[in-house]
């Protein structure tokens, strides 16, 4: 089952597997087990979620804070 993964308050640059980089986004889908490799630009100071947006899956642990100081 696919992850749809959400940052809240940054832009993600997903990286391809030629070392180029896709568009901007927010939310990026990731497979099971699957390594990704994104940048991102740290630029908005506060406190952040981090998320998969399938509610069960956020429930059951796929969330995490993220905090710009
Ligand atoms: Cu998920």
């Amino acid at each position: 089952m696919t992850h749809p993964m959400h940052m809240h308050g940054m832009w993600s640059e997903l990286e391809n597997a030629d070392g180029r980089f896709q568009a901007r986004k927010h939310t990026i889908q990731v497979q099971p087990a699957q390594r990704i490799s994104f940048l991102v630009d740290v630029d908005a100071p506060g406190r952040w979620a981090w998320h998969c947006h399938l509610m069960f899956h956020m429930h059951a642990g796929m969330f995490r804070e993220i905090v710009v100081s």
